[in-house]
This record gives C-alpha cells, sequence and structure tokens, in this order.
C-alpha cells in the first residue's frame, strides 16, 4: 500500500489531486478538517486533509499492462512513422512514452522499483505515525474532535468530570454539524442547558405544603460553613418570610462555636438552645414544639472520622429530622466524594454547597448531583449574613458554574487549537 496526505481547499481539489497521483484505483483512508494559518487561531484557513492510498498490487499491474504496451508504442515510433499514419496513437500516448523512457531504462530492475516502492511507502507510513502521534499528544482526548477541543478545555477549568464532559461533546458532534461547529455561542447555550438538566430540581425547605413544622439539621466537615449558613437560613425565614424560627445548637466542643450562633440569634431575635447531650436535646426539641421552623447546627467532623460522625447519629436518627449535607465549592473533587460517602450513615440526600464565590470551578456541583444522587436545597456565596444565600435553583447553579466561560465567549476561539 501506497500512502500519502493531501491537503487542498476542499474534498474535490483533494480527490483531484489524488487521481492525478494515484488514478481512479486511490483509497480515501481517513479525511479531516483543519485550520491553517491564521494567528493563534484566529484569521485561519478552513481546509481538508486527505490521506490516501494505492494497492501496489494494482499500481503493479497497471506498469505491467504499460510494460506491454509501450514497447509496442516504441517500435511503432522507431518504424518509419512518416509511411505509417498514426497521429491519434502518438498524441494518447506521448506524455506516457516520456515517462516510461525513464522508467524502462535498462538499468532499473523490477528489484529496484520494488526497493523504491518500499522505501516511499515506509516514508508515508512514517508520516502517518507522525500525524497520529502529534494528534494524540495534542488532544486532550480522543474521543473528542478538534473543532472541540477549546470546549472540553473550558469545560476542564470549570471542574466538570471527564464522562460527563465526553458525553456532553459527543451530544455536540451529532447534532452540531459543518458550520454550525463555528457557532460558540450556540454551542455553549447547549453545554449550559444540559449542565442545567443534570442539576436536578431544588429542594429547599417548604414550610407551605402543610406537612407542619420542620427540623432542619446542618452536618459536614469542620470550616464548610454551616453556621454561618444556618444564620443565613435563620434570618431570611425568620425576617423575610417571617416564620417561627428557633434554634439548637450542639456544637458545644468549642466556646467561641456557642457564643458565634448565639451571637446570632441575639441579632436576629430568635431563641436558642444549647444541648450537651440527648435529654437536652429531646427537651430543646419540645420546648420548640410550636416554631415553624427549627435549625440544629452541629459541630464539624472530620470525613476521616467515622466514630465523631457516626456520634451525630446518635442526635440525628429520628426520622423527622431533616438532615442538609454541607460541602463546600472549594474542596477538591475527590475530598467532597468523600466526605458525601462517609456522611451517608447519617441518612438523607440533601446538600447545601458553600463558598460558590471562592472558586472558579464548581463543577463538582454536577457530580455530586447526577453521580451521587444528590438534591440541591441552597448555596452560598460570600460571608455576608443574611446575603450571600440562595435557593440552589439549577439555573442559577448554572449561571455561576458558566460565568468564567460565559464573559470569555465572545473572545474564544472556538476552533482547534
Ligand atoms: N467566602 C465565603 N466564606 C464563607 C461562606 N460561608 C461561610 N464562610 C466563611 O467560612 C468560615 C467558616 O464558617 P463557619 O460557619 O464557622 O463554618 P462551620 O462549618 O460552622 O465551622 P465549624 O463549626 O468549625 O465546623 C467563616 O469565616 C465564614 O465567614 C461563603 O459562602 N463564602
Ligand atoms: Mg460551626
Amino acid at each position: 500500500m501506497r500512502i500519502k496526505k493531501y491537503e487542498a481547499n476542499d474534498i474535490k481539489e483533494a480527490i483531484k489531486m489524488i487521481k492525478r497521483d494515484f488514478g481512479p484505483d486511490a483509497i480515501i483512508l481517513h479525511s479531516r478538517t483543519i485550520n491553517k494559518g491564521g494567528i493563534m487561531g484566529f484569521f485561519s484557513k478552513e481546509m481538508v486533509e486527505v490521506m490516501a492510498g494505492i494497492d501496489i498490487n494494482i499500481v503493479e499491474a497497471e506498469e505491467k499492462k504499460r510494460d506491454v504496451l509501450i514497447p509496442k508504442i516504441t517500435q511503432i515510433k522507431k518504424s518509419d512513422t512518416a509511411r505509417i499514419n498514426i497521429p491519434i496513437v502518438e498524441t494518447a500516448y506521448t506524455p506516457q512514452i516520456m515517462e516510461k523512457k525513464e522508467d524502462i531504462s535498462p538499468v532499473t530492475s523490477s528489484l529496484e522499483r520494488k526497493v523504491s516502492f518500499l522505501s516511499k511507502e515506509m516514508e508515508e507510513i512514517k508520516d502517518t505515525l507522525n500525524i497520529i502521534v502529534n494528534k494524540v499528544a495534542n488532544s486532550p482526548h480522543p474521543m473528542i474532535s478538534p473543532k472541540l477541543i477549546n470546549y472540553y478545555k473550558f469545560m476542564s477549568q470549570i471542574g466538570l468530570a471527564e464522562d460527563v464532559m465526553i458525553n456532553i461533546l459527543q451530544e455536540v458532534e451529532t447534532n452540531f454539524k459543518g458550520q454550525e461547529l463555528d457557532n460558540g455561542d450556540r454551542i455553549w447555550a447547549y453545554i449550559r442547558q444540559k449542565i442545567t438538566s443534570l442539576l436536578g430540581e431544588a429542594a429547599p425547605i417548604d414550610l407551605d405544603s402543610g406537612k407542619g413544622k420542620k427540623i432542619v439539621a446542618l452536618v459536614g466537615p469542620t470550616g464548610v460553613g454551616k453556621t454561618t449558613t444556618i444564620a443565613k437560613m435563620a434570618a431570611n425565614f425568620s425576617l423575610i418570610q417571617k416564620k417561627e424560627v428557633a434554634l439548637i445548637t450542639i456544637d458545644t466542643f468549642r466556646i467561641a462555636a456557642i457564643e458565634q450562633l448565639r451571637d446570632y440569634a441575639n441579632i436576629i431575635g430568635i431563641p436558642i438552645e444549647v444541648v450537651f447531650n440527648l435529654d437536652d436535646f429531646s427537651a430543646a426539641l419540645r420546648k420548640f414544639k410550636n416554631a415553624d421552623l427549627i435549625l440544629i447546627d452541629t459541630a464539624g467532623r472530620s470525613p476521616r472520622n467515622n466514630e465523631q460522625i457516626l456520634d451525630l447519629k446518635k442526635f440525628l436518627k429520628n426520622s423527622f429530622i431533616d438532615t442538609h449535607l454541607v460541602l463546600s465549592a472549594t474542596a477538591k473533587a475527590k475530598d467532597v466524594y468523600n466526605t458525601i460517602k462517609r456522611y451517608d450513615v447519617l441518612g438523607g440526600n440533601k446538600v447545601i454547597f458553600t463558598k460558590l464565590d471562592e472558586t472558579e470551578s464548581c463543577g463538582v456541583i454536577v457530580d455530586v448531583v447526577h453521580k451521587y444522587n444528590k438534591s440541591l436545597t441552597y448555596f452560598t456565596n460570600g460571608q455576608n449574613v443574611p446575603d450571600d444565600f440562595e435557593v440552589a435553583h439549577p439555573s442559577k447553579v448554572a449561571n455561576i458554574i458558566f460565568s468564567d466561560v460565559m464573559s470569555n465567549v465572545g473572545s474564544m476561539s472556538v476552533g482547534p487549537s
């Protein structure tokens, strides 16, 4: 097999070039659109790259056919052409005769021709391998079309999981054809829509569905923002929605923690109970039996300490307590997944994400909902109480996840880089 790579303005032109070199028996092995020239991806020209080849057996068969024909014509030429008038044959075969004159020089044996074929073939194989190696080296994923590489890169920056990105980009490839693949705005809108749907529906606390009062506990690793978020929730339900809200804290490990929540309770003007054991806890729940909403603050527990987490279960085992796991968007994805697994013993599928303001890669949220089957309730995006707190509507979360991308869409080159 002889293989050669062609670059042309369009496929028609490439086929012409291939036919010229290999004749009508050439086989097209691979074709793709490439961008040539330009500066940093701009002003580049779209071209086609085609890899074509021909079976050497066919070439040799053709050669043999010509070998048979050419001597005859040569013979005719050698004869007195003035007497035998064959102008058509002369015109038709002249170029081949010229070409063949070199080919059939007595020193060029058939063995030499084969060696020359083989070495050409080796060169072509080397070229092909170089192309493949370059493609693999420059492509972040062999399953992604070069046209979509920049989307892949931006999505990786957002922190989306590999399989989620691949699935979405493959869908893009199926749904956007030809020129449509250059429409960055439409493709981003499509990707955003996909992500939004993966985020499911928000599941905030519902005090109006007639199911009576709610008892909600926030649990999670140390420092993720449980106490601050409780204060934000309490202020929103009490001051804005005018509900009866009461606080209980079972985080008695540090005085400062008790003081922190007590300060918030005083500012908002709602009652608070500090409990040290299960009896205190039951008493506090009884005391606040008329409240619309009881919010329970807990001590931060390391996901690596199962015992500490099980300790919380003693308080939160009752099914009427709704447990929300608080996770920081700034945490590493691996740690977030580990936390989810460790906290599974407490039951519940609700998740609050905090500190969305502190990271540009909130993609982990998508995975938590999509792969771990969790429901988002709220997100927080700043330290201000009671502001910086929102119901986790998927479109709002998607806005935050894509805020960076969206501000760059206008200036980004969507072609291969
Ligand atoms: N930037 C930012 N900071 C936040 C957010 N939520 C909380 N914080 C800050 O995170 C720090 C820890 O918040 P806490 O509410 O004390 O966290 P915690 O989970 O109760 O901590 P422990 O009780 O020690 O486990 C504080 O400085 C908060 O102001 C947020 O959404 N964004
Ligand atoms: Mg706390």
